[in-house]
């Protein structure tokens, strides 16, 4: 197959390319506007005979429609992705996450093509710490913040095109992911990252907030499920039992870099900041037979700073306009 990966200069979409040219035989078109979050040197290395980059919008029908016509199948991450920055300005959380799927799905329909929709567990809300209940693909959405109700918007237009209109789509929703090639301004690497600048790693409020983190690469394999197994009209929920509480994971990172577990600050709480986050992903594990492989968190965190230490020509450039923004901000 040939495969149209939007968003594939971003965090996870890179993840899947890179993913997809090292376990499938498949080929692989990126299409990516190189926002702030796009980085090209994320795809380095990848074979000319199997991979394309296209620069450009997925909110323009045009060039969408023309590429919709030369591959077999389509899987959506592109976004704008941080809660933070939609706070502060949700417009282009809502050209790209709902206008520009709204793109997507109608040249689906026009060609009729596989479509695999990228969602997160925030269009969901989030429980009490206490709660035993976890999210299952039932769970009413209940979205927070301007990127997650915009991401709960995209998923209803999906289901909405699959019933009215027969489009060949799935959709999954997966929790907090950690990795190569996340951009400095999200949890994990921005303290990483302060670590290993002689800075103090923030948290935000008292740090009692919960994640459910997966490792990219594991969210990379069941989406690939999702595309070759799932079936359509579905909804399928991605997580690898990974929750952790927000200052846990600050003291992982300190200790693991050689520092005083206790070596934080805490800042400014983000507003409507979601408690917990916790998915329940046995329809997957069931229907599908999909696994994660890195169920040791604390070896897939020592990896991940790892990569970090390696490739401060990947982060360094975007570090201290990043940094300057949170300071403004109290963070
Ligand atoms: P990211 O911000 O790292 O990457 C987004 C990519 O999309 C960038 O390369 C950017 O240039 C591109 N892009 C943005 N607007 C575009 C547009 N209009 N046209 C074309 N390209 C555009 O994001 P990420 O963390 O890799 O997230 C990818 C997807 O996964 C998103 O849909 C997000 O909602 C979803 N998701 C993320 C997480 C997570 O933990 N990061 C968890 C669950 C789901
Ligand atoms: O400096 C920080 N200090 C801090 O305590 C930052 C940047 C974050 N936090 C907290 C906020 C959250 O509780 O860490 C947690 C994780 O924050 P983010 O990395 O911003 O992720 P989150 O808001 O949970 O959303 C992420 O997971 C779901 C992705 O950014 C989304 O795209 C995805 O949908």
């Amino acid at each position: 197959m040939r495969i149209l990966v939007t968003g594939g200069a971003g965090f996870i979409g890179s993840n899947f390319v890179h993913h997809l040219i090292d376990n499938t035989d498949h080929s692989v078109v990126v299409l990516d506007k190189l926002t702030y979050a796009g980085n090209l040197r994320s795809l380095d290395g990848l074979p000319d005979d199997r991979y394309e980059f296209v620069k450009g919008d997925i909110a323009d029908a045009a060039l969408v429609d023309e590429l919709f016509g030369r591959v077999d199948a389509v899987v959506h991450y592109a976004a704008e992705s941080h809660n933070d920055n939609s706070l502060h300005d949700p417009r282009p959380f809502l050209d790209t996450n709902i206008v520009g799927s709204y793109v997507l799905l109608e040249a689906a329909r026009k060609h009729n093509i596989r479509f695999h929709h990228i969602s997160t567990d925030e269009v969901y809300g989030d429980l009490e710490l206490d709660d035993p209940e976890r999210f299952t693909e039932e769970t009413p959405y209940n979205p927070s913040s301007p990127y997650s109700s915009t991401k709960a918007g995209s998923d209803m237009l999906v289901r909405a095109w699959v019933r009215s209109f027969g489009v060949q789509a799935t959709i999954s929703n997966c929790s907090n992911n950690y990795g190569p090639y996340q951009h400095v301004e999200k949890f994990i690497p921005r303290q990483i990252t302060n670590v290993l600048r002689g800075e103090r790693p923030k948290l935000y409020g008292t740090g009692e907030n919960v994640r459910d983190w997966i490792h990219a690469d594991d969210h990379s394999s069941a989406v690939l499920t999702i595309l070759e197994k799932g079936r359509i009209g579905e909804t399928y929920l991605i997580g690898a039992d990974g929750e952790k509480d927000n200052k846990s994971v600050v003291e992982l990172i300190l200790t693991q870099l050689g520092q005083s577990g206790d070596a934080y600050d805490l800042v400014n709480d983000r507003p409507g900041h979601d408690l917990r986050y916790a998915i329940d992903w046995s329809k997957l594990r069931d229907e599908l037979g999909w696994a994660p492989r890195y169920a040791d968190f604390e070896a897939g965190l020592a990896a991940t700073i790892e990569w970090y230490r390696d490739h401060e020509d990947w982060w360094g450039p975007q570090k201290d306009a990043t940094e300057a923004r949170y300071k403004e901000q109290g963070q």
